[in-house]
């Protein structure tokens, strides 16, 4: 096991434009409530908290042209882009609060641009119950936070494919996903199109989490950026309620403290997104306080290892 040395740059994203639910904004004080930024540093690790970045509030309208609130998105990936690669530049291993999964273009965004420009290889960890890689023509809700990997490779409007400068940001085969089980019927043909590396759940279920993982971070290389974009619905409903759409069927607890040992053990993480916690639906923050014990596995806890 690895830690990062890196010191952390913890970034709020108090958005919900992305999502078809309201509450997700919320995100960023719940994960801190529940005790995130103590427990990094209880784990040794420097941890500069940034507060939240601004954006435009959720005006709650029905979608235009395949997509809600298209504007109000742009503008808070612009702000993420430009937060996230300014901590990079400095060395700072940025660590995203979200804030509904549509943030993640300017997070990977800006990640890539990073590594485009110091020449090093990326690798996306997607960990969620979906895909998000729909597109205004396919989405059955018009909801941007079901698009941005998408977007992200090159498939979307302009403005959101754009936000790095060049597009695609990233290729398709620089994407790994993990406890995908809902994918729309558009969105199927397209992740395959794309030649996707997808371990759904039916292939957890036939091979063991252990294996999916194993394939999911093989092959990197020593100076390989590991960005993780952590979806708390990728989680089982029954441990994690505090989400929009929940989606049943999902990685169990003892599950998922092994997708994160096995990523901390890697030692390439160099970015964090934790995205989609929704308080408004949470009971008592135990989304938000199973997240916290997740990502202190993510980063290095461990039960007999040092502390
Ligand atoms: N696929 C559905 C849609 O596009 C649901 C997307 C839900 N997305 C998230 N992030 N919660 O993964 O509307
Ligand atoms: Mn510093
Ligand atoms: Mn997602
Ligand atoms: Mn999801």
């Amino acid at each position: 096991m690895t830690r990062p040395t890196a010191p952390l740059a913890v970034i709020g994203v108090p958005t919900d434009v992305g999502a078809g639910h309201r509450g997700a904004s919320m995100g960023p004080e719940a994960l801190r409530v529940a005790g995130l930024i103590e427990a990094l540093r209880a784990l040794d690790l420097t941890v500069h908290d940034r507060g939240n970045l601004g954006g435009p509030h959720n005006p709650w309208q029905p979608p235009v042209a395949g997509y809600r609130h298209l504007d109000e998105v742009v503008e808070w990936n612009q702000a993420v882009f430009r937060a996230v690669l300014a901590e990079l530049e400095q060395g700072h291993f940025p660590v995203m609060l979200g804030g509904d999964h549509c943030l993640a273009m300017g997070s990977v965004g800006a990640v890539a641009a990073h590594c485009r420009r110091n020449g090093r290889p990326l690798r996306v960890l997607w960990l969620d119950a979906h895909s998000d890689f729909n597109t205004s023509e396919i989405t059955p809700t018009g909801n941007v936070h079901g698009m941005p990997l998408a977007c992200l490779c090159g498939i979307g409007p302009e403005p959101l494919t754009h936000l790095t400068g060049t597009s695609p940001a990233i290729d398709p085969k620089e994407i790994k996903q993990v406890g995908i089980r809902s994918v729309d019927a558009g969105e199927k043909r397209l992740v395959r199109q794309h030649g996707l590396d997808i371990y759904d759940m039916r292939f957890i279920d036939e091979h063991g989490m252990r294996r999916a993982m194993e394939q999911a971070l093989a092959d990197m290389t020593p100076d390989t950026h590991l960005h993780v974009s952590f979806d708390i619905d990728f989680l089982d409903p029954t441990i994690a309620p505090g989400v929009g759409t929940t989606v049943p069927g999902g990685p169990t607890y003892r599950e998922a403290q092994l997708v994160m040992e096995m990523i901390a053990d890697c030692g390439r993480m160099a970015s964090l997104d934790i995205v989609e916690l929704n308080p408004a639906y949470d009971e008592h923050n135990r989304s938000g306080l199973l997240a916290v014990d997740l990502v202190e596995s993510l980063f290095g806890k461990s039960t007999l290892m040092r502390d």
